[in-house]
């Protein structure tokens, strides 16, 4: 366990608050020690949490730089006038905004960009993998629009393009959503456009999940084809937690009236200026690398996993996750998500397509590799971490071989670690 991490101003705040400091110091023991595979975590590098924690946060600047609505910008303007320009050309985007504080705000922006109440959009269905703004009756994407859904093929458990052009055509969309969660493959945004145009429909992109391998070069683009590509910045991409959008030239006032003043105030500069100083590292040849790796790493995993008796949903990835179907086990996605959990093992369960489990129960789980391979891991770590994966949802049960897990996985970790120093 070390303090060094945080700098000089973490003496401040153990003197302060010595309670909050402990959290910092064992939450960054929990990141270092166990073995992270949510799909959607990453490590950000210190440059990204430094400028996180900077006094940006200070200063309010409702607006766009050089139109605020409050004095003393002209710093935190320079940071979103790089940010932008950087974020246009690492994606070939004809605008960019940085300011949604999430990838929810994002996408009420684009849901307020381009539809009003009662409209009807087509998106991913959650059970196949969808995401919370798309449509699901608890959020406000499901209580006020009329979101249609499509879905994944019961046979190959990809996206059937076919019934998804069929609906389009039956619903008449405002807009079609394509991107999700949970789902492994390459998603055809040209066949996507073609449908979009088939039925006058905007084409949006929730490109949260894979940003960060279309930045890496290792996928292709959904830019080029999209009237708008919203998305988190924390995910593969290695930002700091935040949503950002690109669109065309044609929407650019339309997406940045949604965000301010539609439905954000001032943005969050210090994640303003992260978010550009994340956007400079993914310019690198090392940060191509990585999202080339973090691909191999997930196939990998998938395979290793598979091996273990558990079956990859589609039959393995193209990107950073796999979706795990564990029924092979005899346990559900919660059982082994908690077996998982008291062994140092961090994914989460999942519901599978056409899954006959609750999805607070499901019978798949998650697992990504966006983190451990910024911890430095390879494809030679990943049939020990299938392994460890598989005795975990087998033998979790009992403390004792849980025990004996945790310290191989404590193991595997203190060869790659995290934020040394
Ligand atoms: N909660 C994110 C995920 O884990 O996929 C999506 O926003």
């Amino acid at each position: 366990m070390s303090s060094n991490f945080f700098g000089p101003d973490f003496q401040a705040l153990q003197g302060q608050d010595p309670e909050i400091a402990a959290i910092l110091i064992s939450e960054l023991d929990r990141q270092r020690q166990n073995l992270q595979l949510i799909a959607s975590e990453n490590f950000t590098s210190s440059a990204v949490l430094a400028a996180l924690g900077s006094t940006l946060s200070n200063k309010y600047a409702e607006g766009y730089p050089g139109k605020r609505y409050y004095g003393g910008c002209e710093e935190v303007d320079k940071a979103e006038v790089i940010g932008v320009a950087r974020a246009k050309e690492l994606f070939g985007a004809e605008h960019a905004n940085l300011q949604p504080h999430s990838g929810a705000s994002a996408n009420v922006a684009v849901y307020q960009a381009f539809a009003k109440p009662g409209d009807t959009v087509l998106a991913m269905s959650l059970p196949h993998g969808g995401h919370l703004t798309h449509g699901s009756k608890v959020n406000f994407s499901g209580k006020w629009f009329n979101v249609e859904s499509y879905g994944v093929r019961q046979a190959d458990e990809l996206i059937d393009y076919g019934e998804l052009l069929e609906t389009a055509k039956r619903v008449r969309p405002k807009m079609i959503c394509s991107g999700a969660t949970a789902y492994p493959r390459l998603i055809d945004f040209k066949r996507i456009r073609e449908i979009c145009d088939e039925v006058g429909a905007i084409m949006w992109v929730d490109a949260a999940h894979f940003i960060g391998l279309v930045a890496g070069k290792a996928i292709p683009s959904p830019v080029p084809y999209a009237d708008v590509v919203s998305f988190t910045t924390h995910k593969v991409l290695r930002g700091p937690r935040g949503g950002m959008i690109l669109s065309k030239a044609a929407h650019a006032a339309a997406i940045d009236k949604a965000i301010f003043p539609g439905m954000q105030g001032g943005p969050i500069m210090s994640a303003v200026a992260a978010k550009a100083v994340a956007l400079k590292e993914c310019q690198q040849s090392s940060y191509q690398a990585y999202a080339k790796q973090v691909i191999e790493n997930a196939k990998a995993l998938a395979s290793a996993l598979e091996s273990e008796g558990m079956r990859a949903v589609s039959g393995g990835t193209d990107t950073h996750l796999a979706l795990i179907d564990i029924r092979g086990t005899g346990m559900n996605g919660k059982v082994a998500d908690e077996r998982c959990g008291r062994s140092g093992i961090t994914l989460n369960k999942n519901a599978i397509p056409f899954d006959p489990e609750s999805p607070a129960v499901a019978s798949g789980i998650r697992v990504g590799t966006p983190a451990v391979t910024t911890q430095g891991m390879g494809v030679e770590q990943m049939p020990i971490i299938g392994n460890l994966i598989a005795r975990a949802i087998r033998d979790g049960e009992d403390e004792g071989k849980c025990a004996q897990i945790r310290s191989e996985v404590h193991a595997l970790t203190a060869k790659f670690p995290v934020y040394p120093g």
